[in-house]
């Protein structure tokens, strides 16, 4: 592996290697600070849902919990489960938690750049991709605050250096997603292990620096069309090991359409990539 990949290896940010990093103590767990939170900076996690009644709940407490520069930003698309009144419960008695709701489902890439718009009208110094269903543990999300320190863009790569590291998904599916990794390496020039993971964490700039308005792709396409655009951009970007877990409440919406948009969409991004439209 070469280029960005190989560039991202060597600048990933060792735990208590950076200056800016702290210890904090809150109740009996001692945990490591980002130099986020000690700046005072501010942090969205924005998360899509589509009927995630039993998780988001159980999610967000986990999520709060990691560091206090996090706040959360739920996108729900009128969930027929009532995820979205769940999420208003939950704002209207935290005000690090927020709603947008949208009027039906429109797809998880639409929901992320609404999130982004809506994190770039506000202060917030990084912004959060992550899913609600638990496949994304919270845990992993100090890890991403020290890398960001070194980087523009952290992905959490489920595998990094070759190595797979997800739990409980079916052989078929695994197989889908690595030869989707190595075909879009192929066709965008983009050498990432996992270009096509949605837990990730932007610095604001790059996020100022994309023209939203001009982001095409919606599904699987979409976490590679952000990272095409980034690295085009020049911006540095890290990949981080996460253990993968597949979701064991509520229901996937991965579908056929999503798969067919990111086979040609790569090619279209290599094309943009050419002509200088990124
Ligand atoms: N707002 C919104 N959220 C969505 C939409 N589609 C999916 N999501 C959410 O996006 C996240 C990822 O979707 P998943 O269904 O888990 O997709 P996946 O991770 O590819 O597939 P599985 O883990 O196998 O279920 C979850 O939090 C979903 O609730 C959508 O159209 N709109
Ligand atoms: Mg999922």
């Amino acid at each position: 592996m070469t280029g960005v990949a190989d560039a991202a290896f060597r600048t990933r940010v060792t735990p208590g290697a950076n200056p800016a990093v702290g210890t904090t103590v809150t109740g009996d767990v001692v945990r490591m600070r980002s130099g986020t939170a000690q700046r005072g900076e501010r942090a969205l996690v924005i998360i899509p849902t589509y009927n995630e009644r039993e998780n988001l709940p159980r999610i967000v407490p986990r999520i709060l919990s990691q560091d206090e520069c996090l706040e959360i930003l739920v996108v729900d698309d009128n969930s027929p489960d009532g995820t979205g009144a769940i999420a208003d419960e939950m704002a209207a008695a935290d005000s690090r938690i927020h709603v947008l709701h949208r009027a039906g489902k429109l797809g998880l890439g639409t929901a992320y750049l609404e999130g982004f718009r809506w994190a770039l009208a506000r202060d917030y110094a990084l912004v959060f991709e992550m899913d609600a269903d638990f496949s994304h543990n919270p845990d992993h999300l100090p890890e991403f605050l020290e890398a960001i320190e070194g980087a523009d863009l952290v992905l959490g790569s489920r595998y990094r250096n070759g190595k797979v590291t997800i739990v409980n998904w079916p052989m078929s599916r695994l197989m889908l997603s690595y030869a989707a990794n190595i075909y879009a390496r192929f066709a965008t020039g983009l050498q990432l292990w996992d270009g096509t993971g949605g837990f990730k964490c932007f610095r604001r700039a790059v996020l100022a620096a994309i023209p939203l308005d001009q982001v095409r792709s919606n599904g699987y396409a979409f976490q590679i069309e952000m990272s095409f655009r980034a690295w085009k951009r020049n911006f540095r970007i890290v990949e981080i090991p996460i253990v993968f877990n597949d979701r064991t409440e509520g229901e996937s919406k991965m579908s056929k359409k999503i798969v067919r948009e990111a086979v040609w969409m790569v090619w279209r991004l290599r094309w943009w990539g050419i002509t200088g439209r990124y």
